[in-house]
């Protein structure tokens, strides 16, 4: 928080004409980061609608629409978050992808 600054005409002959300037802290949002679903032709679909209940939160119809749309579409994006959290997320994936021997790929990009 930034409180008005005073500033004080020294020059003058004392009456109290200080001009007042207010200044306001940038708030910046934070950046935010896309996390972008990768279609394949090995990864079975069951295995990628459980990967977006498990790490994306999303119930068994919702994830089986967007297993879907990334197998007709080739991607979509399943998340947005902060950058942390995104990379949070793919990691997640890409780990538990390969510890089950699926190409699944996940990535991130910023908004
Ligand atoms: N195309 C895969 C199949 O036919 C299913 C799939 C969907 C794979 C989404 C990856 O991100 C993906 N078995």
């Amino acid at each position: 928080m930034h409180w008005p600054e005073i500033m004080t005409n020294k020059d003058d002959d004392g009456g109290d004409t200080g001009v007042v300037v207010e200044t306001r802290a940038k708030t910046k949002r934070p950046p935010l980061y896309k996390v972008l679903l990768l279609n394949d032709d090995f990864t079975p679909m069951e295995f990628v609608v459980h990967v977006l209940e498990r790490f994306f939160g999303m119930n068994h119809a919702q994830a089986f629409e967007l297993m879907l749309t990334v197998h007709k579409k080739g991607v979509a994006v399943v998340g947005v978050f902060s950058f942390e959290i995104a990379e949070t997320k793919v990691g997640q994936v890409m780990d538990f992808a390969r510890r089950h021997q699926h190409p699944l790929q996940c990535t991130m990009e910023k908004e």
